[in-house]
């Protein structure tokens, strides 16, 4: 069975869990043998990130490369689209999460904690989530990918999106969210795959909070 190695409150893995629970496919997972970061954790990930896939003797790492393999090795239920420009045009959406949107919302991280804020580091990454969010919309709205279907770009998207939500008020100022963004993310609630990691993931997002005395 495939293995995965996870943190309980990685945003990047709660992305690769709704896809793997989208595509059906079994695996387990666990937490990096010795801790992340450890030595011997790099001796089996070299590059050390969480998450990585073990399938046999491949080891791999990227949540989007792991996403790009298993879309190919499980073609049934395929969650990129069958014309060129529709599968050019996910591939864009996981990008722009993870290299936009995702790095705006990691602004915010070593502020979390009331007690270590800066206020003004604070004010750059709202502003730069603003942007991201603005064009997302534009985006969103110009894409003629239907949303009845959970496409591999949607999977990063929307536990960043959530994430931002749950920041927003205990960690950042109120967001002007635009209406495509909202429309969208109760769209992607209406996916099993994405309700049912939801579900299991919001608590390990509390945890995180409260732990950082956010909450
Ligand atoms: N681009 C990577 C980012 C993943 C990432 O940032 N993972 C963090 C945990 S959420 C990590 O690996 N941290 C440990 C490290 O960078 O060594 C992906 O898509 O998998």
């Amino acid at each position: 069975m495939l293995r995965v190695y996870t943190s309980d409150h990685s945003l990047y893995c709660a992305k690769l869990r709704i896809l793997m629970r989208h595509k059906q496919i079994p695996f387990q997972e666990s937490l990096p043998p010795g801790g992340g970061g450890s030595a011997e954790y790099l001796s089996i990930v070299p590059s050390g990130n969480i998450p990585a896939l073990v399938d046999g003797a491949l080891i791999l790492t990227d949540s989007e490369a792991i996403a790009e393999y298993l879309e190919e090795k499980y073609p049934d239920r395929p969650m990129l689209p069958e014309t060129l420009e529709g599968r050019a045009l996910s591939r864009e959406r996981s990008r722009f999460s993870d290299t936009r949107l995702e790095p705006a919302l990691r602004l915010t991280f070593p502020h979390v904690a009331p007690a270590t804020r800066d206020v003004q580091a604070i004010a750059g990454a709202h502003a730069m989530i603003t942007k991201r969010l603005n064009a997302l919309s534009l985006m969103l709205e110009r894409s003629p990918l239907p949303r009845d279907r959970l496409w591999m770009g949607d999977c990063g998207t929307i536990v960043t999106l959530e994430w931002i939500a749950l920041f927003e008020g205990p960690v950042i100022p109120a967001l002007d969210w635009p209406k495509e963004v909202t429309t969208y993310r109760a769209q992607m609630q209406e996916h099993p795959a994405v309700a049912e990691e939801m579900h299991a993931y919001r608590p390990e997002m509390l945890l995180y909070m409260r732990e950082k005395g956010a909450l």
